[in-house]
């Protein structure tokens, strides 16, 4: 049987270079997705290798004993001519496999974009992140050498690249969230750098009756900030309080954390939000789980949320679920908050934000790969 080799950039391009040459009688012998090992190329689309025989067309030999009184007849059975079709049904299943198999090998990686690499599996960054945010490094890098100045730049680039949204122009945001997560908090920064660098005339109100000394502590905040502030006990009458503060630019909306495995509690806030032009904030803390967030932005999808703010960078050991979050957040990422101050301890997202959470000092300053 003689084999043969067919490469292309597709499975139906091999197959068909295939059935020109060698009919539609062709045995397919294997299949597998090519790489070239040469530098950057893991990266580029792999190609499809097809080895594909030509059978000898059907036999049946016949053997005569030397012993007439024995004679022997031995019949090589007939093999069905196997169809294309059912050849490509295998391939598919084969090339499912190898998939499965090059996901779990990493890609062999430059040193350096290595070593940014475990950095980032470090810091918590996913797998497809990280493919997707190496590849667009190594877009940026093209074929220079790397070295690590030249790799931070590159990653610079990569991070200008994505694609970031300005804060929230909404004049109605409504601040939710699991209990303690920093939401009155948040909103007492947010407030005032709306105030003091926006100029912007900022009301208040909170909604969260539910824990004691709530009302309190954002209506410390309130009067700090000369800010008008409202106290909603029923959700359904919200509309009472935004038409008492309908000269601010800006209305910041608190509400009470709440356990929202609990549809009730989603039902609740979407009360708030519904009919008034509201923009949901769905405000994450980066000590929770990747699984939490992602069960909570599962939750919120079906009201809608225009925002993710996420809180306590400072406290986390895994900030690169930023960039998971980056990924596969319905929405822009807003602020993060890095710390108990107000209101320094937070900033509105952006590539400078985003660059600093995926190098981190020591990486800024071209000293080392390291996490610090
Ligand atoms: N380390 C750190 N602590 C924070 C941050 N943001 C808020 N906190 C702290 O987290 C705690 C809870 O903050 P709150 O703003 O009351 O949280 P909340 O989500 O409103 O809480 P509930 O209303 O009870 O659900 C407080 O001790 C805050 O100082 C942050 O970015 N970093
Ligand atoms: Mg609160």
């Amino acid at each position: 049987m003689k084999l043969k080799t067919y490469t292309a950039p597709t499975l139906d391009e091999a197959l068909e270079q295939v059935r020109n040459e060698l009919g539609s009688e062709a045995v397919i012998v294997q299949t597998r997705k090519v790489r070239s090992t040469q530098w950057l190329s893991w990266f580029k689309r792999p190609q499809h290798e097809v080895v594909a025989a030509l059978e000898p067309s059907v036999q049946q030999a016949t053997q005569v004993a030397e012993n007439e009184q024995y004679q022997v007849t031995e019949t090589v059975v007939e093999q069905p001519v196997r169809d294309l079709r059912y050849d490509k049904v295998l391939m598919e299943m084969r090339e499912l496999k190898q998939m499965l198999y090059e996901n779990a090998k990493a890609p062999k990686l430059p040193k350096l974009l290595g070593e940014l690499d475990s950095d980032l599996k470090q810091r918590g960054v996913h797998a497809e992140a990280r493919h997707s945010f190496l590849s667009e490094v190594q877009l940026q890098h093209g074929e220079k050498r790397v070295t690590a100045s030249a790799l931070i730049a590159s990653v610079s680039k990569a991070v200008e690249a994505l694609d970031f949204t300005t804060p929230p122009t909404t004049k109605i945001l409504c601040f939710a969230g699991p209990t303690g997560v920093g939401k009155t908090t948040t909103i007492a920064k947010w407030a005032t750098q709306e105030i003091v660098h926006n100029k912007r005339k900022v009301g208040l109100i909170t909604t969260d009756t539910f824990r004691i000394g709530a009302i309190e502590q954002l209506r410390t905040y309130a009067t700090i900030l000369k800010a008008p502030f409202e106290i909603v006990t029923n959700p359904k009458e919200i509309h009472i309080a935004l038409e008492k503060l309908k000269d601010c630019d800006r209305i910041l909306i608190d509400t009470a954390g709440r356990n929202y495995q609990q549809e009730a509690y989603i039902e609740e806030i979407k009360q708030v939000s519904g009919q008034n032009q509201c923009d949901i904030q769905l405000v994450l803390s980066l000590t929770a789980s990747y699984a939490d967030c992602q069960m909570l932005l599962a939750k919120f999808k079906p009201i809608g949320i225009s925002g993710v703010v996420l809180t306590k960078l400072d406290e986390t050991s895994q900030p690169g679920h930023v960039l998971n979050l980056y990924y596969d957040a319905p929405c822009p990422i807003s602020a993060v908050t890095t710390g108990q101050h107000v209101p320094q301890d937070m900033v509105f997202f952006g590539p400078e934000v985003m660059r600093h959470i995926l190098l981190g000092e020591a990486l800024v300053d071209g000293s080392s790969l390291s996490t610090s």
